[in-house]
């Protein structure tokens, strides 16, 4: 033990609380935790919102610097472009550049969205991620959506709590998350992370294998090449650039969430076209059916069958909502016992839409009729308002009969 210790503490709490009064006093606001909603379309670099990673790179794990030029905006897309200019002396010793995008302000609870077209490719990661820092005397926190170029028809989940991570599931989309967008979504809270997959719920962590975060953290972007780790596979340059796209960032706060999560549409099956011939009834998380020339379900043919899927949707925001069905052969839809999609013809996959004026949190009636007549059979169902960008609507808005 040394002599003077308490002194020294007393210094360090003064100093502390010197350091505290200044931040509240001086720092921008946006350094602290901002639990507001927001929709970034990313149409162009947001100063105000957003900061772009220049000038440094992070662990021997990463095989890129960041560099702002690497960060591009085009047609309401933003792109994070890998390449190999001007390194590494100019990509902070590292042998490749790319782009990092990230929120100034720091975000608890509540629900991190983004629309991602990821880069293919052995070695890289496209990632959609919230990340605290060390703060308060903790190691980071952190929740992450990866995918890896080496196989991208996978999302890797994964959690840091104060540094301590191994909570990684491996999830199989479906798609090949490369060849389109698609949205990748988590909600954090104190008692789970849920992980969706264009609105559908695919993973849950509850804490069981190792406490849950607790930290907001910043909401960040990245696309990046491993350098050695064998956890993204050897990367090799191919000589042009590699970019990851993204359409948009979105966040939702817990109190904006529904403290009901929704679980989907009460669905029935029938094996005609006219509703006579029920052959099941379930719930589906989403309408986001593409059957192709395949049926629904074994006890069912490949064509001459018809869906309806009923029960309550809860919109986020307030204001006119547009619907959309994307559908072959034809769809109507009531929303709140209205009908604003009428198409039941035979056609080959179009859509159409119809808009209604909703009220954020209030459940309304919503009704999707579906039939394929031949052929190919594909049912979908979107929305997007002025501050809801257009996506299939999520599984926890939806609530079945
Ligand atoms: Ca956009
Ligand atoms: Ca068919
Ligand atoms: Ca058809």
């Amino acid at each position: 033990m040394v002599k003077g210790i308490n002194t020294n503490r007393k210094q360090i709490k003064r100093l502390l609380a010197f350091c505290m009064l200044f931040a509240v006093l001086v720092l921008p606001k946006q350094s602290y935790a901002a639990d507001v909603a927001f929709y970034e379309p990313l149409n162009a670099v947001n100063n105000n919102s957003f900061y772009v990673s220049d000038g440094w790179g992070n662990g021997s794990d990463f095989g890129v610097g960041w560099k702002a030029s690497n960060v591009e905006f085009n047609n309401g897309i933003m792109a994070l472009r890998l390449d190999d200019v001007g390194c590494p002396g100019g990509c902070s010793g590292k042998s490749f550049a790319s782009g990092e995008y990230a929120t100034k302000a720091k975000y608890g609870y509540g629900r991190v969205e983004g629309r991602i077209k990821v880069a293919k490719g052995s070695g890289l990661v496209t990632s959609l991620f919230t990340y605290s820092g060390e703060t308060a005397g903790t190691a980071n926190d952190e929740i992450d959506i990866e995918i890896l170029g080496k196989d991208t028809t996978k999302l890797e989940a994964n959690y840091f709590t104060n540094g301590v991570g191994d909570h990684s599931t491996i999830i199989n989309l479906g798609f090949d998350a490369s060849q389109g967008f698609h949205d990748y979504a988590f909600e954090w809270s104190p008692t789970y992370i849920k992980w969706f997959v264009d609105g559908n719920l695919v993973h849950t962590e509850t804490g069981s294998r190792g406490p849950l975060p607790t930290h907001p953290g910043e909401i960040e972007v990245n696309l990046w090449s491993g350098a050695g780790n064998v956890w993204t596979g050897p990367f090799t340059y191919p000589g042009t650039p590699i970019r990851a796209y993204y359409d948009w960032i979105k966040y939702t706060p817990a109190s904006d969430l529904p403290t009901d999560d929704g679980t989907g549409l009460t669905a029935k099956y029938y094996d005609n076209m006219n509703f006579t011939s029920l052959k099941a009834t379930r719930t589906d998380a989403t309408v986001n059916f593409d059957w192709g020339m395949g049926s629904p379900m074994p006890s069912m043919g490949m064509d001459e069958f018809s869906v309806r899927w009923t029960g309550k949707v809860k919109p986020q925001y307030t204001g006119a909502y547009t619907f959309y069905t994307s559908s072959d052969d034809g769809a109507r839809l009531w929303v709140n016992n209205q009908l604003i999609i009428d198409k039941w013809i035979d056609q080959a996959e179009t859509e159409w839409s119809g808009t209604i004026n909703l009220t954020a949190g209030q459940k309304y009636d919503i009704k999707l009729e579906y039939y394929d007549n031949n052929e190919d059979a594909i049912a979908k169902l979107y929305w997007s308002s002025a501050s809801q960008p257009k996506q299939i609507v999520p599984q926890n808005r939806l609530y079945p009969n």
